[in-house]
């Protein structure tokens, strides 16, 4: 009965519809009512060419942390204190990704996905962070990347996901411009070797998770707590690193060689979209991302940054400020969580709305719930600062992730959120905000830094006793989005 009902529907819209086509996708014909349906939803589809794909970082995934001649990073000395991680979980073995690189790769071609981000380990290039390299360190990227291309999978790489060199956080890490000298000549060296094969080159990833999170609030390595005024010069010397690797890909890569970073942004959304609100987080936007983007974009730290911080300003030189803004061919950004903003009538013109205690989170309790997120975000490095590509090199959630009795995860909460994100992302998109490509956090579960191996983020579930990988139901979604570009 219901299904004659749901034909005659069926019929009607397809008389009315324009296009009625039969598309194949992995997943069979459609065109059946309930696809057909689909095909009503034209204007929920993504640009042509949109590269769709998921993200990783090195000291996540890979293990083998004593192999191939690799030194230790931050993270291996910081996950090895007792009492740093939960359950004292280190990298050692995580995703095993080292060995099960190609299996991997598999996964990712499964779902479609036309492209992956991954991170490059400083000590498995330069053990010592400086001088003599390790070529069997830089032999595993070499690997990876061809295996990605023999795949037709395009290879993003970024240069710094979290993973000092302890050697050189024992001549004073991100404290000294030193550390950005050897950044800049690390990132140099690998671009040079990889760029016949590798387009797009990320510098560093979110600076304030290793920053606040690392050097004031002391939760991630090197696990410090640094007056402000020491804390301001560290985020200085990174900004600084970042430009001089700018300056280093763009002397030593192949022509073609694209550079940007993959930033964190605090992403300022309007709390109601009112013409008055939505001018307030245009300044809230530049001014709460002073330290990082707004001078990496402009080459100049904003007036209240500066007199805010007063005698705990870091010490900089024109120079610097030069070599910071360097010019970037694209913007990368992570995005994750709303900061609300209401416009003020204070002399700085916004103010941040606190989420109220019952505002919807993830299973990481940081990980509070805002789809327009994924609208803001890009339309403000768009309409800020004038960017032209821009690519969102992590978007993803945690959930608590139990297989079922037929081994799959259910992760209606996962697919909840992508489908809400993507629907904000589409709407970017089709306001003319150019945003190229997107990047799922994470193609599988992985060492969650200071939370271990409790969050899982994760298309794949990863049984960690045995290192089986097994996709969830949000990666039979995600293969549906991409098959379709669309999201529906
Ligand atoms: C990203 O960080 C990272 O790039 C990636 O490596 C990570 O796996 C992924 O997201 C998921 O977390 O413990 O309360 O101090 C996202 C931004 C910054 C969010 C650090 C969590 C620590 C919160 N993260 N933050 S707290």
């Amino acid at each position: 009965m219901t299904r004659k009902l749901s034909r005659r529907t069926f019929a009607k819209i397809a008389a009315s519809a324009t296009v009625a086509t039969t598309t194949s996708t992995a997943f069979g014909s459609l065109d059946s009512p309930f696809e057909t349906r689909l095909q009503t939803t034209q204007s929920r589809t993504f640009p042509k060419d949109f590269l769709w794909g998921t993200a990783t970082a090195s000291y996540q995934v890979e293990g083998a942390v004593n192999e191939d001649g690799r030194g230790p990073s931050i993270w291996d000395t910081f996950s090895h204190t007792p009492g740093k991680t939960v359950d004292n979980a280190t990298g050692d073995v995580a995703d095993d990704h080292y060995h099960r690189y190609k299996e991997d790769i598999q996964l990712m071609k499964n779902l479609g996905v036309k492209t992956y981000r991954f991170s490059i380990a400083w000590p498995r290039v330069f053990p010592t962070g400086v001088g003599e390299p390790n070529p069997k360190g830089l032999d595993f990227y070499n690997r990876l990347v061809d295996e990605l291309l023999a795949n037709n999978i395009q290879p993003f790489a970024t240069l710094y996901h979290w993973d000092l060199p302890q050697a050189l956080q024992d001549k004073g890490g991100w404290e000294s411009r030193e550390t950005s000298k050897a950044f800049g000549d690390y990132a140099g060296y690998v671009a040079e070797r990889l760029s016949d094969r590798v387009k797009h080159f990320f510098t560093i990833n979110e600076f304030g998770a290793f920053l606040e999170v690392g050097h004031l609030w002391g939760i991630h390595a090197p696990g410090l707590k640094l007056p402000r005024g020491r804390f301001n010069q560290a985020r200085h010397y990174a900004v600084l690193g970042h430009g001089l690797a700018v300056q280093a890909i763009r002397a030593k890569a192949k022509s073609g060689a694209r550079i940007g970073l993959a930033e964190n942004m605090t992403i300022c959304v309007p709390v109601i979209e009112t013409p008055a609100h939505v001018e307030a987080t245009t300044r809230a936007a530049r001014e709460l991302n002073a330290a990082y983007m707004t001078v990496i974009q402009e080459g100049k730290y904003t007036d209240a940054y500066l007199s805010n911080a007063g005698a705990d300003a870091p010490k900089f030189t024109a120079e610097d400020l030069k070599v910071i803004s360097s010019p970037l061919d694209f913007v990368g950004i992570n995005v994750y969580t709303p900061t609300y903003i209401r416009a003020d009538s204070s002399p700085i013109g916004f103010a941040v709305v606190p989420h109220p205690k019952s505002y919807p989170h993830m299973a990481s309790t940081w990980l509070n719930i805002g789809p327009e997120a994924l609208y803001w975000g890009p339309r403000h490095v768009a309409r800020i600062w004038n960017v032209k590509e821009i690519y969102i090199t992590e978007n993803g959630c945690s959930s608590s992730d139990i297989p079922a009795g037929d081994g799959i995860v259910y992760d209606t909460d996962r697919v909840m959120f992508l489908r809400n994100y993507l629907s904000q992302l589409q709407r970017a998109t089709a306001d003319g905000i150019p945003v190229r490509g997107y990047f799922l956090w994470s193609l599988m579960d992985n060492f969650e830094w200071a939370d271990g191996y409790t969050n899982r983020f994760g298309l794949h579930y990863v049984d960690y006793a045995t290192q089986k990988r097994t996709p969830k139901l949000s990666a039979q979604f995600y293969k549906e989005v991409i098959a379709r570009n669309a999201v529906g």
